[in-house]
C-alpha cells in the first residue's frame, strides 16, 4: 500500500477497520526515522529518531484520531471531546474538522503551548479553559459523555492506541526489523503503551525478529510512574506531560517491565539542555517534552542501561514551532549591533 495513504489504509489488516468505516484522514504518519548526525557516535550507538512533529497536526496523536474520528463517524457520532495538555486537542480539532464533527475540547489553565491553542481555535473546536490542572479536567470530561452521546478521544479510547501503534511498524519497516531500545516520553502513557502493541504484533506476524526494550521518562515533577503516586499539582516546562495521574499508568508500567525497560524521570534542566542541543547540533526542533526523551537517552547511557553499538530508537512525539514561548529559555540569544558593517563585524568575528 501506498506509504502516502495515511495510517489506516497503509497498515490496514491491522487495524479495526472494515470496508464499512468512513476513513478521515489528512495523510497522517510515513514520518522520516532521521539518523542522527552527531549525538550517536558521541554516546557511541546507532541512534535514530523518529520525527512525529512531521505529521499534519505536527505531533504523533494524529495517527490515533485518525481513527478515532473515523470510528466515531461510523458509529454516527456527532460531536467528539477531549481533555488535553494542547495536542490531543489540536488534533482532535484538525480531523473533526476534516470529518465534519463537532469537536470540544477542555484544557488547563494557562499551560497550553500558544501553537497548539492556535490550532484548536481555528479548526473551530469549541476550547474552555478550566481553572483545573489536566487530571481533573479529564475528570469532568468523563463524567460529561456518561451524560451525553459524545464520543471521548482521549487515549482511554481503544482506537487511538491502535492507531498510534502504526508508528512501530513504519520504525521496523524502515529498519528492516525492530531496534534494541526505544526511548520515549511519557505523559497520560498512552503512546509507549500503543508502541509496545505495535511492535508485539510485527514480532507475532514474523514481521520483526524481535521487541525493543522500552524506555520511557517522565518529566521530575510529573513523575508519578516513577515515584509510584499520583501528583496532585505536577509541574514541568514540557507542558504537554504535566499529568499527575496518568490513564494508561499500569499498561504502560506492563509494557516497560515485560520489553525487559523501564520508566524514570529526568529534570527540567535535562530537557532544556536537550531541547537546545537536539535543534543546535542535530538540527531537528522538537517540542520540550519530546526532548525528554534524548534527555532520558543521555541518562540512560551515563547510567550504563544501554549497551554501547546498540541500536537506539528515540521518539520526537511533536515538533518545535507548537511552543515557540519556550526558546526564550535557551542559552542562544539575539544580539544588538548597531547599524554598520563595522559594529557587525566586531559582533561576528
Ligand atoms: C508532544 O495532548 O496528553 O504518554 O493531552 O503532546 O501518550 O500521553 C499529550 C501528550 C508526549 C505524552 N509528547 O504521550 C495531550 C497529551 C507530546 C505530547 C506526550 C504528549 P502519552
Amino acid at each position: 500500500m501506498d506509504k502516502r495513504s495515511g495510517i489506516i489504509e497503509r497498515y490496514r489488516k491491522f487495524l479495526p477497520v472494515s470496508e464499512q468505516t468512513p476513513v478521515v484522514t489528512l495523510l497522517e504518519g510515513d514520518t522520516p526515522l532521521i539518523a542522527s548526525r552527531s549525538l550517536g557516535s558521541e554516546l557511541g550507538i546507532d541512534l535514530y529518531f523518529k520525527y512525529e512533529g512531521l505529521n499534519p497536526t505536527c505531533s504523533f496523536k494524529d495517527r490515533g484520531m485518525t481513527m478515532a474520528i473515523s470510528k466515531a463517524k461510523e458509529e454516527d457520532a456527532i460531536a467528539v471531546i477531549c481533555a488535553s495538555t494542547g495536542n490531543t486537542a489540536a488534533s482532535a480539532a484538525a480531523y473533526a474538522a476534516r470529518g465534519g464533527l463537532r469537536c470540544i475540547v477542555v484544557i488547563p489553565e494557562g499551560k497550553i503551548a500558544v501553537g497548539k491553542l492556535a490550532q484548536s481555535l481555528v479548526h473551530g473546536a469549541t476550547v474552555v479553559e478550566v481553572d483545573k490542572n489536566f487530571d481533573q479536567a479529564l475528570k469532568i470530561v468523563l463524567e460529561l459523555t456518561e451524560k451525553h452521546p459524545i464520543t471521548l478521544v482521549n487515549s482511554i479510547n481503544a482506537y487511538r492506541l491502535e492507531g498510534q501503534k502504526t508508528a512501530a511498524f513504519e520504525i521496523c519497516d524502515d529498519l528492516g526489523d525492530a531496534p534494541d531500545y526505544l526511548v520515549i516520553p511519557v505523559g497520560n502513557a498512552g503512546n509507549i503503551s500503543a508502541y509496545w502493541m505495535g511492535f508485539s504484533e510485527y514480532k507475532k506476524d514474523g514481521l520483526s525478529s524481535k521487541s525493543p526494550k522500552l524506555i520511557g521518562f517522565q518529566a521530575a515533577g510529573a513523575a508519578p510512574i516513577v515515584v509510584g503516586h499520583p501528583i496532585e499539582a505536577p509541574e514541568t516546562v514540557a507542558t504537554a506531560i504535566r499529568i499527575g495521574n496518568p490513564v494508561r499508568w499500569e499498561q504502560a508500567n506492563d509494557a516497560a517491565k515485560e520489553s525487559g525497560g523501564y520508566i524514570d524521570l529526568v529534570t527540567d534542566r535535562e530537557i532544556l539542555d536537550a531541547y537546545e542541543m537536539l535543534a543546535s547540533k542535530e538540527g531537528i526542533f522538537a517540542e520540550p517534552a519530546s526532548a525528554a526523551s534524548i534527555a532520558g537517552l543521555r541518562k540512560s547511557i551515563q547510567e550504563g542501561k544501554i549497551t554501547g553499538g546498540s541500536r537506539v530508537v528515540c521518539v520526537l512525539t511533536g515538533h518545535g514551532l507548537k511552543d515557540p514561548t519556550t526558546t526564550r529559555l535557551i542559552k542562544n540569544k539575539v544580539l544588538q549591533s548597531e547599524a554598520t558593517s563595522e559594529a557587525l563585524e566586531k559582533i561576528i568575528f
